[in-house]
């Protein structure tokens, strides 16, 4: 197939890339490479040393005699290019996950905001858009995440996948109807994701695009069979306050002697799946498109469900490293349950990665190998929610002009 990776030099895109390359695929990625200028702008790249994106494939060229094409353009603000390059590649399959993806980095302050949904939202209505000039027949397959459904609110109920069975009752009358399962965004970043949602509704049932979205746990681990064949292949490890996710913080952490930074009471439970999970779900999902016309294909891109303080005790019992506790700089459910289905993944042949699996040292081994390069001073997460003070100005941490929402 021809596949075109949307954000392919990101954490997840990068290791799905080459695992579509190493299965014989016809691949290309377009980044605009901002995740590097953010970054820049953090003072906090990569624990893992990853290299320029032209190191990076001539090493896969040399490791597995394969070409992966590369375009280095903004997805959300360079239409006319974005257009052509589908219409000179006709993708049999588009993956997109080129969006500013941090909870925290979106809620830093009001340009961190505005940045995440102009980024976010014209980034995906540009690639609907452009599908339907130029590849109606594409699949796209978008990464979307958990965090649309909300968490505490489900009312004991497992998380379907993408829709609900709904009694509406309105006029004295009511009718039984599918639904999205209904909305509730933790943060600005995540709303984006909700926003998304509508955008993919519209275009299936106006233009007959076939979609499927995925909603993604978080992602746990750095190495997958390609990244580990050569250094210079490595996959980006954040550990920052903003970029880094929870578990491989906290496994980091432990590599570097740093006590495990749990928000509040550690009682949040998510959903996790592993890199290597994330990689082979996207695979069999872009190899099974939903027909022109059917509805927006949804799958719960995940394997298991943990809390916070299990996580952290989990890890401090495996490393010896000490947990402490923080006040939670976001505003969230102190404790929540969650339930997911997730059918289709396992249906399409996913076996899950464990965290039982040992598969957690070799993330502690990664971390130990570079912790050298770690600046303890950006472990801990000061984006802050809700604003101590609101009296006080709003916070003014500069977003680099390149990547500042364009002047009208
Ligand atoms: P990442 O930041 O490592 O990668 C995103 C890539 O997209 C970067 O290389 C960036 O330069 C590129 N990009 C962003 N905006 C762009 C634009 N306008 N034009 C061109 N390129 C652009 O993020 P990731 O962790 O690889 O996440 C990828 C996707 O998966 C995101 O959409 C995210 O919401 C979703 N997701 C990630 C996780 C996770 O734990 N990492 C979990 C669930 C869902
Ligand atoms: N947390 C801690 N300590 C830390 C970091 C986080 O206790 O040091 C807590 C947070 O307060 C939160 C939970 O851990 O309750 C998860 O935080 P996270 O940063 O690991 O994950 P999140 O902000 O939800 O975002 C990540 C990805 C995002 C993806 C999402 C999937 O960055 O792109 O969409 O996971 S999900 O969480 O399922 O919505």
């Amino acid at each position: 197939m021809k596949i075109v990776i949307l954000g392919g030099d990101g954490f997840c895109g990068w290791p799905t890339a080459l695992n579509f390359s190493a299965k014989g695929h016809d691949v290309t990625i377009v980044d605009s490479l901002v995740r590097r200028r953010i970054d820049e702008e953090l003072g906090a790249g990569s624990l893992t040393p990853i290299r320029s994106m032209e190191e990076r494939l001539a090493a896969w060229r040399e490791v597995e005699g394969a070409t992966i094409g590369f375009r280095q353009f903004d997805v959300a603000h360079d239409y006319e290019t974005l257009e052509a390059c589908l219409r000179e590649i006709g993708p049999d399959v588009i993956v997109h996950f080129a969006e500013q993806r941090a909870a925290p980095y979106s809620m830093k302050s009001p340009g961190h905001k505005r940045y995440t949904v102009d980024n976010n939202i014209n980034a995906t209505h540009a690639v609907l858009c452009a599908m339907v000039e130029a590849c109606p027949e594409a699949h796209l397959v978008h990464l979307g995440t958990m965090g649309v459904y909300g968490y505490g609110k489900t009312k004991g109920l497992t998380v379907p996948e993408g829709y609900i069975e709904a009694t509406l009752h309105s006029g004295g009358r009511s009718s039984d109807l599918d639904i999205l399962y209904p909305a509730d965004p933790g943060s600005i970043y995540h709303m984006t994701k909700t926003l998304d949602q509508l955008l993919f509704y519209f275009y299936a049932k106006n233009d007959r695009l076939r979609i499927t979205d995925l909603h993604q746990g978080i992602v746990w681990g750095t190495t997958t069979d390609q990244t580990d064949r050569d250094e210079r292949l490595i996959n980006r490890f954040d550990y920052d306050g903003d970029y880094g996710t929870v578990l491989n913080r906290f496994l980091m952490q432990a590599a570097i002697g740093h006590p495990l930074t749990v928000h509040g009471t550690g009682g949040q439970t998510r959903a996790f799946i592993h890199i290597r999970d994330t990689v082979r779900c996207i695979e069999k999902a872009a190899a099974t498109p939903p027909s022109r016309g059917e509805r927006v294909r949804i799958i719960n891109q995940m394997t298991e469900t943990h809390r916070v303080r299990d996580l952290a005790e989990l890890v401090s019992k495996m490393t010896g490293a000490p947990i402490e506790t923080l006040p939670n700089p976001r505003k969230e459910m102190a404790e929540n349950d969650l339930a997911v289905v997730n059918d289709t993944l396992i249906g399409l042949g996913v076996a899950p990665t464990k965290l039982s699996d040992g598969l957690l040292k070799e993330v502690v081994d990664v971390a130990r190998r570079y912790a050298g390069r770690c600046d303890r001073a950006k472990i801990p997460s000061v984006s802050r929610w809700v604003r101590e003070d609101p009296a006080a100005p709003a916070p003014q941490a500069a977003l680099p002009a390149a990547l500042a929402v364009p002047a009208k």
